[in-house]
């Protein structure tokens, strides 16, 4: 059956690569970030190769009164949203809380917990009122474990697995499935927006180990959210083999 897919974040990585995955599976996609002519771009490529229907929406999840209009603006074959992947979101900086720089946390906490919420009050009351849909947030390691100079990082997605538990413990007499999907390190363009451009100390983050592939991820989210209506996946941590917890690697 073919289903109405929300993703958050679709201009790269995780967001990208389940776009891509639910694109060959036949669905229709509605696709956000700030990045217009990136989101243009994804939106085109994904039409073209799959012959599927893409929405594409620009907005920055921060920011609620965009959120809400982008929602509520939905012509009515696209606004029963089958699956929404909470997946926007970025860690800027490394640093102690000490020395930490207030600007990169609000990005952090704006973007990871006030995005995600913003976005779920928007499209949950639809799915309630349907009494059918899925909401998986990409939460993290990081928000299982907590790593010297990611404390804030790592709040916020704590923060996500809270409210993996609450949007599912408020939303299960509704019929609705909530999943959290935690990685550990996947190369995508997560490290260049920690560093702020810095390619080199990006890549350094990747070297010496095999680390997990964005499509990793998607075949994943794809799999949770193809399960039998009564099984729901609630929490799954995806790490690379060569990653044992979030400070500890196999590196060669
Ligand atoms: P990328 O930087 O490749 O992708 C992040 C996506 O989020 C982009 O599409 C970006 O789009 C979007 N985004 C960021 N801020 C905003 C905003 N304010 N409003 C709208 N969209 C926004 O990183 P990943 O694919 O790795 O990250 C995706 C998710 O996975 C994040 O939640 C991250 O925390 C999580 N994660 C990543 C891991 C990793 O090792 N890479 C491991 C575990 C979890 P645009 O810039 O166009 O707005
Ligand atoms: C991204 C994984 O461990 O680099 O969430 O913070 S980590």
């Amino acid at each position: 059956m073919q289903k109405t897919i929300l993703i958050t974040g679709a201009t790269s990585g995780i967001g990208y690569s389940c776009a891509e995955k639910f694109a060959q599976e036949g669905h229709k996609l509605i696709l956000t970030g700030r990045r217009n002519e990136r989101l243009k771009e994804v939106a085109e490529t994904l039409k073209e190769k799959h012959h599927v229907d893409v929405l594409p929406l620009v907005f920055d999840v921060r920011n609620s009164a965009e959120v809400n209009r982008a929602i509520e603006n939905l012509a009515s074959d696209w606004s029963e949203i089958d699956v929404l992947i909470n997946n926007a979101g970025l860690a800027v900086g490394l640093s102690t809380i000490q020395d930490g720089d207030t600007d990169d946390w609000e990005r952090m906490i704006d973007t990871n917990v006030k995005g995600l919420l913003y976005i779920s009050r928007a499209v949950l009351p639809g799915m309630v009122q349907r009494k059918k849909g899925h909401v998986v947030n990409i939460g993290s390691i990081a928000g299982k474990e907590v790593y010297p100079n990611g404390g804030v990082y790592c709040a916020t997605k704590h923060a996500v697995d809270a409210l993996t538990k609450g949007i599912r413990i408020d939303t299960v007499h509704h019929g609705i499935k909530v999943t959290q999907i935690a990685p550990g390190a996947v190369e995508t363009e997560f490290s260049i927006v920690r560093f702020k451009g810095d390619k080199d100390k990006a890549d350094a983050v990747y070297k010496g180990f095999e680390p997990l592939h964005p499509e990793n991820i998607a075949d994943v989210v794809y799999f949770v959210t193809s399960l039998p209506s009564n099984v729901n996946i609630n929490d799954l941590v995806i790490m690379p083999t060569a990653q044992a917890s979030a400070t500890v690697f196999h590196k060669e």
